[in-house]
């Protein structure tokens, strides 16, 4: 396949400034007339031909002026369309007729038909696959759309913009047409039709205009919705008073949608959201649902400032928008609930998303400078890395800097596709600063480790911190540069406050941050009488990890002290995992793993800990997860003896903790009405958090399914199912509850997908049995991207010792069904077959088996270019 560049990037010879879109809607065959004003930049002649892409098109006319075109004047293939001959006029009119099958798209790219409604996906290359067009995000336009259907299958017309006519056509036909004034890329086009419900509200902006708000589902659903309304109401005041910006049109629309590849699209005025992500009562949706829909509705609206006003030069500069955009929705989130909770969730995600793509084959930079599918790069790395970088050049700015950073980006950048060079340069500008080493987080891949060690001089009162820098190499990146790294720190007194010193040399330290940009770094402290503990990367300022001799009565300390919530769960969470670790070298030696005492004590004073906040101690008490022991371990993975190690601090923790855990399990339980508020959701996790452990104590069963047949809403009662799906597999608890559970909600698509999850979740070899049998299930289908993901996906990557079977069943079942996928959907194929990505860290036995898994896929003939990216760059 074609490898894209950087490097090659090349403003077009033609524009596009308005385009006309006819949409006469059929299921088998619908009519798209697009008539385009080209216009050829000044200095290219007329004799340069006008290439536009296309994707599987079939063309039915073709016109320039009113003039349909000669054979000879143009050539068309599926994938392109090339006026060999352009008019001499340096503004010409193109119309472009195109005929697509809806029904018959199952890649979900470009038009397509879900339960009956008529939807588009346009992110990255979709909008080809409708018309010919110069497919690319520096292609703006200013869109009119207008759309026709018969008004009984389709009541409902919606494009971008502000709605500009509408009306009745012979044959019971009606039309509606749109115009959109901001002149936007084609991947933001957005059209849809059906029949659908409305829940519709208000908002008022800052400067008193009235913006209309519709959010669109499938009717009968309208009630599920409010919970997004809210959210995006808070969204709009959010973005006006942390950011200063305002909505800009007079409508606003959401649509969920039951088929969807990803999990919301930011079309301008016209989002679309997978329906996982817009609807939820205390029935059907967990907290953890709640606290999505809020992220996404709130990351999808931010976007209309942060990708759609501003857009992105080229599909390289992709973290432009993601990586900003993520970032704006962790501090909209952070401002809603609680921001230590938040950003511990946060780490959680980065590491065990992020980390893990870094640290493998299929690492890139934030910034990539090539890529054969691009579908394959909307990764963690460029989300979440991506936000990361951002979070740090606020650090290194401070706040007030970094705003009005921010402030000339919108005004220096507005209606432009900018790049990360233009984004880098307004921090420049606004600070004095010279950000060039920094900007290597966006160029270089890889996740940097700081090896750090401590001194102290008591005689001399001095505390010296030893720190180096390293960049583990990447592919087709062997040789590193040296990254400017904001480590914030903390000197901890053994009051657990902050130490004050008088001087510091060695690296330039500024608000409890060092800035470390050379190879090593002797940060010498003087004034400090007393040996502190070191509280290091405080808040995660930046995404490295460490390596840090430090005392372990130091680490117990900060665990149980230190003044910072965040930095205190950072001290647990690597005491848990340096113990299950070393568990996990005792269980390969055939050894009983043991525990230090102290540390299943601290488990226990946390949970009690009223002062701190419930979720703060459901967070600290769920253990690293297995995968996150792997990825600490690195190599030589035997995904069962993690297994046993972690069950084994489990078993530890609650047999020692029961106390505790029970007295406070009973005086958690929640007699007010349901709320989704964060405070409400904490307590329900920590409960949940304590059934988890209490589960593995005599009668853990039927404390669980208590707990399920009590339970008043979702979360409850989906985490009373995971513990006796998980802990208690095959009791007549568990069958009984899974029954029930499939019962009460059999036709409720996404509550079902629970169901699969926590099913194809359970530890152990005999898991593939049961999801295989799944996939014949009635609720169950290959077609739908939230039930392959629900069961498939949860399979393949989050359950290691059930998918990392040794004997290599759960690989085989792996490659049979991303093939099976793949046929339908490229790019949920290529997604699945990411489960892949760290087989290199397993055992020897399991990598040879993966290896020939990846192989067999690879061999395979005729494979999409998405998937075929995916399992080369893993085998590479
Ligand atoms: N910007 C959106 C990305 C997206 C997408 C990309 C490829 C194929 C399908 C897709 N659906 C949505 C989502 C976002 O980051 O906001
Ligand atoms: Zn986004």
């Amino acid at each position: 396949g074609q490898v894209f560049k950087l490097e090659d990037y090349r403003p077009t010879d033609y524009l596009i400034p308005a385009t006309g879109l006819t949409f006469r809607l059929s299921p088998e065959a619908t009519r798209v007339t697009a008539v385009l004003t080209v216009e050829r930049r000044d200095g290219i002649a007329a004799s340069v031909p006008l290439v536009l892409d296309g994707d599987g098109l079939k063309l039915s006319r073709i016109a320039i002026d009113g003039q349909t075109l000669a054979p000879t004047d143009f050539f068309a293939t599926p994938d392109q369309l090339t006026i060999t001959t352009p008019p001499a006029a340096a503004r010409f009119q193109l119309l472009i007729e195109t005929e697509l099958a809806p029904a018959h798209n199952e890649a979900l790219m470009g038009l397509y038909r879900s339960s009956n409604v008529y939807c588009t996906q346009c992110e990255a290359e979709g909008f080809r696959r409708i018309t010919y067009f110069l497919d690319r995000p520096d292609i703006l336009s200013v869109y009119t759309v207008r759309i026709e259907a018969p008004h009984h299958e389709a009541p409902l017309l919606l494009s971008n913009g502000n709605p500009a006519g509408s009306g009745d056509l012979a044959d019971g036909w009606h039309y509606a047409v749109w115009h959109d004034p901001f002149p936007k890329p084609s991947y933001l086009f957005a059209l849809v039709a059906g029949a659908l419900g409305k829940v519709a509200d208000s908002f008022v902006t800052l400067s008193g205009r009235e913006v209309e708000l519709g959010i669109f589902v499938e009717p009968g659903k309208e009630r599920l919705a409010g919970y997004a309304m809210d959210a995006l109401k808070r969204s709009m005041r959010w973005d006006e008073e942390a950011f200063g910006r305002e909505y800009d049109l007079d409508v606003f629309n959401i649509v969920a949608v039951s088929d969807f590849n990803m999990g919301a699209m930011e079309n301008k005025g016209l989002n679309i959201f997978n329906d996982k992500y817009v609807l939820a009562d205390q029935e059907t949706a967990t907290d953890a649902d709640f606290a999505n829909i809020e992220a996404i509705i709130a990351h999808e609206y931010f976007h209309n400032w942060t990708g759609n006003r501003i857009t992105c030069r080229d599909w390289f500069q992709l973290c432009l928008k993601e990586g900003l955009t993520v970032f704006r929705d962790h501090e909209f989130s952070a401002d809603q609930r609680s921001r230590a909770v938040k950003r511990i969730a946060e780490v959680r995600t980065l590491k065990a998303h992020q980390f893990p793509e870094d640290q493998g084959p299929l690492a890139h930079p934030v910034r990539p400078r090539r890529y054969r599918e691009i579908n394959n790069f909307y990764t963690a790395t460029v989300y979440e890395k991506g936000s990361e970088v951002v979070r740090m050049i606020r650090t290194i700015l401070g706040a007030e800097t970094f705003r009005a950073g921010m402030d000339l980006y919108f005004e220096r950048h507005d209606g432009e596709a900018a790049t990360i060079e233009d984004f880098i340069k307004v921090f420049e500008d606004v600070s004095g600063r010279d950000l060039s080493q920094f900007s290597l987080w966006y160029h270089q891949a890889g996740t940097p480790n700081l090896t750090i060690s401590s001194t102290h001089n008591a005689a001399a009162q001095e505390f010296t911190l030893e720190i180096e820098q390293s960049v583990p190499p990447t592919p087709s990146e062997s040789r590193k540069r040296l990254m400017h790294i904001p480590l914030a720190f903390s000197l901890v007194g053994t009051d657990g406050k902050a130490i004050e010193y008088s001087g510091v040399e060695g690296a330039s330290v500024e608000d409890g941050v060092i800035h470390i940009r050379k190879r090593r770094h002797m940060v010498r402290f003087s004034g400090v009488a007393e040996r502190p503990a070191m509280s290091l990367n405080r808040g995660f300022s930046a995404p490295v990890t460490l390596s840090v001799e430090q005392r372990a009565d130091d680490q117990f300390f900060l665990a149980g002290h230190d003044n910072d919530t965040f930095s205190r769960w950072q001290a647990f969470n690597t005491l848990l995992s340096e113990a299950l670790i070393s568990a996990f070298r005792q269980v390969l030696d055939g050894k009983q793993p043991g525990f230090a005492s102290r540390l299943i004590e601290l488990a226990g004073k946390i949970a009690g800990d009223e002062t701190l906040e419930p979720a703060y101690r459901a967070l600290a008490l769920a253990l690293p997860s297995e995968a996150d022991i792997a990825r600490d371990i690195g190599k030589n993975i035997d995904p069962d003896a993690v297994f046993s190690a972690r069950e084994a601090l489990t078993v530890a923790i609650a047999e020692s903790d029961r106390e505790i855990f029970s007295d406070l399990y009973g005086r958690l339980t929640d007699k007010d009405a349901f709320r989704p508020d964060a405070a409400s959701a904490g307590r329900r996790a920590l409960r949940n958090t304590l059934l988890d452990y209490l589960s593995l104590l005599q009668g853990g069963a039927a404390l669980a399914a208590r707990h399920f047949q009590s339970a008043t809403n979702m979360t409850d009662r989906a985490a009373a199912l995971t513990v006796l799906a998980l802990r208690h597999g095959g009791s007549p608890e568990t069958v009984k509850a899974l029954a029930d559970f499939e019962a009460k909600y059999a036709t409720d698509p996404l509550v079902m997908d629970k169901w699969f999850h926590i099913q194809a979740s359970v530890p152990g070899p005999q898991t593939i049995h049961a999801v295989r049998a799944l996939t014949g299930h009635p609720a169950f289908s290959m077609a739908n991207p939230n039930r392959v993901r629900s069961l498939v996906g949860t399979f393949s990557s989050a359950n290691q010792t059930g998918f990392h079977r040794a004997d290599g069943e759960g690989y085989r079942f792996f490659v049979e069904t991303v093939l099976q996928v793949e046929k339908r959907n490229p790019q949920l194929a290529a997604r699945l077959a990411t489960a892949l990505r760290s087989w290199r860290s397993l055992e020897p036995a399991r990598q040879g088996k993966a290896r020939e898994a990846l192989l067999s896929i690879a061999n395979t003939e005729n494979l999409s270019a998405d998937l075929r990216d995916i399992v080369e760059r893993t085998l590479a």
